[in-house]
C-alpha cells in the first residue's frame, strides 16, 4: 500500500469510527456510571505510552517508578503502615479478587484452613461473588441494618471455625454508605481473620471531602484489623480505564500468593496481580493527576460532584411523585417514584437518552464531574414531564 492509500485508510477507518461510536463518548446523558470523561492530558497519554508495558518492568523501569509513586500516594491516603506493599491492577473486581485471595491463602497458613468461608455484607459488589466462586470459598452474605451498613451482629453470628475472612465496604456502589470497619477491625483481631476493606470508590473520595470540612468515616489502615484495601483510580479522579489498586499492610499476606516469573527481561520479577499484561498509559495518567494536576484539581471534581449532589437532592425532594430511599453521604442518590416501578422509570427516561440503573428496587444516580447542574436541570425537566405523563 502507497503511503497516500494508508493515510486514506487511515482516515476513513476514524472517520468510520467516529460515525460508529459518536454517542458513546459523551457522557451527556449518563447518570449511571462510576467513570468519567478523562481529562485532555490522559488521553494524550493514552495516545503517546500506548505500548508501555507494566507486565514487563524491565523494559520500562521509569513508569515502574511512577506506578511506585502512585501506589505510595495511595497507600498515604489509605493512612497505611509503612511496611504496605501493593500493586497497579484492571480495577475493583481485580483488586477484590487478589484481597479474597489472600485471605484464603494467608488463613491457609497461618490457621490451616483448606476449605473456608468468607463473609461479606449484602452491599458488597458481584466481583466478591465471582472471587468465591473461582476460589472456591464458601460465601455468607450478611444482611444490613437501616442504615444500609453490614449488620456487625450478624457478622459476628455467622464467624465459625472455617470462617477465612470479612470483608467491610467503604461507599458501597448502591448507596455509597460506608460500613462500620472498626468493630468489624476488633472482631478481625480477636478472631484472627483477614479483613478486607473495598474502597474503590470511597477511598477515593473521602480523603478530600475531610480536606473539604466533611465528617468522614475511619475505614483505611488506620484500624488495626485491615489486611488489605482496594482504591481504584478510574473512578472519581478520572484517569484512564482500566485502572485501579489494592493495598496490602505489609508483605507478611502477600508472600502468600506472590509468583516469581524468571524468564521476563528482568528475571526477578514478581506478580500479585491476576493479569500479566498492564497498561502503562494508565499509570502514567494517574500519576499525573495525582502529582501534578494534584490536590487543588482532585478537590474541585469532589466539591463540584458534592455541589450537583446536594443540588439533584434538592430538586428531587421538591417533586411529590419521588421519595429518596437515603440521605446521600456520597454522590451516590437513590429514589423511588409512587406512579411507577423504577423499571418502567428508567425504561421512560432511556427514551429521553437519560442513562440511569437500577439498584435493589430503587432507581440509582451516580453524579460524577460530567453530571453539572445544567445536566440535572435538563434531566428534571425529563423527569417532570415523564410524571405528569403518567398523571
Ligand atoms: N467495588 C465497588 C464498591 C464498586 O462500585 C465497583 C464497580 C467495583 C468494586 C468493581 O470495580 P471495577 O468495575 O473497576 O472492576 N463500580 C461500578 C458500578 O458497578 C462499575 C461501573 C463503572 C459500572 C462504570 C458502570 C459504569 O458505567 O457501578
Amino acid at each position: 500500500m502507497s503511503y497516500f492509500e494508508e493515510e486514506k485508510t487511515f482516515n476513513k477507518i476514524i472517520d468510520d469510527l467516529m460515525v460508529l461510536l459518536k454517542n458513546e463518548d459523551s457522557y451527556n446523558q449518563v447518570l449511571s456510571s462510576m467513570c468519567s470523561p478523562p481529562p485532555k492530558i490522559a488521553r494524550e497519554i493514552a495516545k503517546i505510552f500506548a505500548a508501555t508495558n507494566l507486565g514487563d518492568p524491565g523494559l520500562f523501569p521509569e513508569t515502574v517508578k511512577l506506578e511506585n509513586e502512585v501506589l505510595a500516594h495511595l497507600a498515604d491516603l489509605l493512612h497505611a503502615p509503612s511496611s504496605w506493599t501493593g500493586a497497579i491492577t484492571s480495577g475493583g473486581s481485580e483488586s477484590n479478587l487478589i484481597g479474597c485471595w489472600a485471605a484464603r491463602n494467608w488463613s491457609k497458613v497461618n490457621r490451616g484452613i483448606e476449605k473456608g468461608k468468607i463473609i461479606f455484607p449484602e452491599s458488597a459488589h458481584v466481583s466478591f461473588e465471582k472471587a468465591a466462586d473461582l476460589l472456591n470459598l464458601e460465601s455468607e452474605w450478611i444482611p444490613l441494618n437501616d442504615n444500609f451498613q453490614v449488620d456487625i451482629e450478624a457478622v459476628k453470628e455467622a464467624i465459625d471455625y472455617r470462617t477465612v475472612g470479612i470483608v467491610g465496604i467503604a461507599g458501597a456502589t448502591g448507596t455509597g454508605v460506608c460500613d462500620d470497619i472498626n468493630p468489624l477491625s476488633d472482631l478481625a483481631l480477636e478472631k484472627n481473620l483477614y479483613l478486607h476493606v473495598d474502597a474503590a470508590h470511597g477511598g477515593t473520595i473521602y480523603p478530600y471531602l475531610k480536606k473539604l470540612g466533611y465528617d468522614v468515616p475511619i475505614y483505611g489502615f488506620e484500624n488495626p484489623g485491615v489486611k488489605s484495601v482496594t482504591i481504584d483510580t478510574h473512578k472519581i479522579l478520572g484517569s484512564l480505564i482500566p485502572g485501579g489498586s489494592i493495598i496490602f499492610r505489609s508483605e507478611e499476606i502477600t508472600k502468600t500468593i506472590v509468583k516469581s516469573i524468571t524468564y521476563l527481561s528482568d528475571s526477578s520479577t514478581k506478580q500479585i496481580t491476576i493479569t500479566g499484561t498492564r497498561p502503562g498509559s494508565s499509570v502514567i495518567a494517574a500519576w499525573v493527576i495525582l502529582k501534578k494536576l494534584g490536590e487543588s484539581y482532585i478537590l474541585e471534581r469532589i466539591k463540584e460532584s458534592f455541589e450537583v449532589t446536594k443540588y439533584l437532592t434538592q430538586r428531587l425532594n421538591e417533586l411529590a411523585e419521588i421519595k429518596l430511599v437515603f440521605e446521600p453521604s456520597l454522590n451516590i442518590i437513590g429514589f423511588t417514584c409512587n406512579q411507577m416501578t423504577s423499571e418502567d422509570l428508567v425504561k421512560e427516561l432511556l427514551q429521553k437518552g437519560w442513562h440511569l440503573s437500577i439498584y435493589s428496587n430503587w432507581t440509582r444516580i451516580v453524579v460524577m464531574p460530567h453530571v453539572t447542574k445544567e445536566v440535572i436541570d435538563k434531566f428534571i425537566n425529563d423527569l417532570e414531564t415523564v410524571l405528569n405523563k403518567e398523571m
